[in-house]
């Protein structure tokens, strides 16, 4: 039965968010962190302001003026190179997409502690640096190395870990050619929150690889194990499961939400209409091959159309005409695959730190006269 005073239920939401308990906690990450915009999957290349953060610890005040990235460690040739040295180096800029390992996170019951993301913790930019792999060669990488280890200047603890942040990449995958030390994104040098001066971009990586604020990048000649390799960012279903290293992006679809937003539980009035549906879609194991779209929840599906890629390592956009001429509720659904099999699941792969939680996104929609007498009594 329903109860007038009981609270929205999880369906209300527009994204069906699972339960509504976020903890203190869980408002001050997501207060520092913010996700980007649904609408902003308009734009191919993020408008920087829009592009999702996360911040494990405090932004690292740093003097551009004293500032050296120290190479070293299993090296012949240990290098100190000023923002200036690394500027000097031959340019390249590629368009990547970046989305946090803990994407969709929030969507899961019980949900991980950590960063409640939802959907949206992704951002797509142009980044402009300069080559990883000319820097290692001019430091003369020793026989027997095994990973390079990138630390940030950023402190803190996490796990009771006292810790700067760092993470590593096996040396044959950081030696890529993609693989950039970056100074500057969309043509303007990094701000603050994207890693000023240096940041690591390793195209395909979820967010977690692509360390900020770079001190010091370290050749091991045995793996790294810091928290945030061997203890983090790990898929694991119980505490004595040794877990699966999280390491490139899993497909995703996302969809602009189409008409507009009830305010607070941000499910959508369309009038009833012809709608173009676009979006964005991504993998970081291989390329993008279809989106599929649901008007119902998934029951059935259709191809949308994918547009010409603009890069091999960012997002592809889609398009779908949808026929809304017929009012009532919709749950729509976007489903991407990439070319190798690789695909979204319906349901949420609940695991301990909530990551990889790639499930098709899920947009409530209201065909009908934009009134809030429209929303049905059970979602009130
Ligand atoms: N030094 C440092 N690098 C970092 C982090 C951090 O907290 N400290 N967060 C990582 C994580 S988890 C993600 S998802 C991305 C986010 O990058 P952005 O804030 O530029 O979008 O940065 C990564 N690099
Ligand atoms: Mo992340």
């Amino acid at each position: 039965m329903e109860n007038a005073s009981a609270p929205p239920s999880a369906r209300t939401a527009g994204t069906l968010i699972s339960s509504l308990d976020i903890t203190p906690e869980e408002l001050q990450l997501a207060v520092r962190n913010h996700s980007m915009p649904l609408e902003a999957l308009r734009y191919a290349i993020t408008p920087v302001g829009l592009h999702y953060l996360l911040i494990h610890f405090d932004i690292p005040s740093v003097d551009v003026a004293r500032y050296e990235l120290v190479i070293g460690g299993h090296v012949t040739k240990p290098l100190r190179l000023t923002l200036d040295d690394v500027k000097a180096r031959p340019a390249t800029t590629i368009a990547v997409t970046l989305e946090c390992a803990g994407n969709g996170r929030a969507l899961l019951q019980p949900r991980p502690m950590s960063q409640p993301w939802l959907s949206e913790a992704v951002g797509t930019a142009e980044w402009t640096g300069t080559p990883l792999a000319s820097i290692l060669e001019e430091a003369g990488v020793r026989a027997g190395a095994a990973d390079v280890v990138f630390t940030g200047l950023d402190r803190g603890v996490q796990g009771g870990v006292d810790q700067h942040y760092e993470r590593s990449l096996p040396l044959a995958d950081a030696s890529r050619g993609e693989v950039l030390l970056v100074y500057a994104i969309n043509g303007w040098p990094l701000p603050p929150q994207h890693g000023f001066p240096l940041r690591v971009i390793a195209p395909g990586w979820y967010g977690m690889t692509h360390v900020k604020w770079l001190r010091s990048i370290t050749v091991t000649d045995r793996p790294f194990e810091g928290y945030q390799q061997a203890t983090a960012y790990h898929y694991r279903t119980s505490g004595d499961d040794a877990g699966a290293p999280v390491t490139r992006m899993l497909p995703r679809a996302l969809m602009l939400p189409p008409g507009v937003p009830d305010f607070m539980t941000r499910a959508r009035f369309v009038e009833p209409s012809e709608q173009v549906i676009e979006g964005r879609a991504w993998s970081g194991h291989a390329p993008i091959v279809g989106v599929a779209f649901s008007e119902d929840g998934g029951e059935s599906w259709s191809q949308a159309r994918l547009e010409d890629s603009f890069s091999p390592f960012a997002w592809r956009r889609w398009t779908f005409r949808w026929d809304a001429r017929a009012p009532g509720e919709y749950e729509l659904c976007a489903r991407a695959t990439d070319v190798e099999g690789n695909t979204q699941p319906l349901d949420q792969a609940w695991n301990l730190e909530g990551v990889q939680n790639n499930a098709v996104q899920r947009v409530r929609v209201l065909v009908g006269r934009a009134d809030a007498t429209q929303v049905p009594a059970d979602s009130r």
